[in-house]
């Protein structure tokens, strides 16, 4: 009898070390697994609270003579651009155009092309606005986002629709003007088009005026909009910017590209 009482008491305590050694055991398992994920900063840096991760979605399109494509889809961790590459054999090739994204969710984003220098594909890419805010400088800090390493891009495949009414259709854009800059800082048209400049100032007073063509619109303030058409009669790279002032200069500018 006094053996029979003993043995549950040794298997009591037995019972009792080995539920400490497991629990020492699983202590150790998450602290070892917590340390993993600690290694993997750049990941945690690139990605929200929420746990989504930086991306960009586009679909296969046809992009006819207003040169837009669209980018139905960037999540960003900041605020950046939405970058159209050319793409050569499956290269990244150079760049057609940007528009600027912002931190957080931004859908159907209109990035205007150079369609001549577009091949059956694009490559359409997340690039940071680092260095000067507003302004693209793809060649010093403006570098494309990468989330654990991978470069955050989708490749697309790209189709022109022949355009038979080149010359007579009118090829609008709609800008807004904040202070001091446009949110389009690059449109393209081609040799021949007639152009329609809808501006729109959300924020000031400006106007919208290209080099190389008589064109301009008139100046004016928030919430009213003004226009200028023209046609572009001549191939290159002309600068357009606000004559108001010393706008120009604190960089409210950008291109217009007529392809030839
Ligand atoms: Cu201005």
């Amino acid at each position: 009898m006094f053996n029979l009482r003993e043995r549950p008491g040794v298997s009591t305590a037995l019972i009792l070390t080995v539920v400490a050694v497991a629990i020492v055991i699983i202590l150790i398992g998450i602290i070892l697994t917590s340390d993993g994920l600690e290694d993997n900063d750049f990941m945690l840096n690139n990605e929200f609270s929420d746990g989504a991760a930086a991306t960009i979605e586009a679909t296969d399109q046809t992009v006819n003579n207003d040169n837009i494509v669209t980018v139905a889809r960037v999540i960003a961790y900041e605020d950046g651009w939405a970058v159209v590459h050319a793409s050569n054999n499956g290269q990244v090739g150079r760049i057609l155009g940007f528009a600027p994204i912002m931190a957080g969710t931004n859908e159907d984003v209109s990035v205007s092309i150079n369609t001549a220098e577009a091949g059956e594909e694009l490559v359409v890419m997340l690039h940071v606005d680092a260095g000067v805010k507003g302004t693209f400088e793809p060649d010093t800090d403006d570098i494309p986002v990468a989330v654990n390493n991978a470069t955050v891009m989708t490749v697309i495949k790209l189709q022109l629709e022949e355009d038979s009414m080149s010359g007579t259709e009118i090829k609008e854009f709609s800008l807004v003007a904040t202070s001091f800059k446009y949110d389009q800082q690059q449109i393209t048209v081609n040799k021949g088009d007639r152009v329609r400049i809808n501006l729109r100032v959300d924020q000031g007073f400006h106007d919208w005026t290209v080099e190389g063509f008589d064109a301009a619109t008139g100046q004016v303030g928030v919430g009213e909009t003004t226009s200028v058409e023209f046609v572009a009669d001549e191939a290159g790279s002309f600068t357009y910017y606000c004559s108001v002032g010393n706008h120009r200069a604190l960089g409210m500018v950008g291109t217009l590209i007529v392809n030839e």
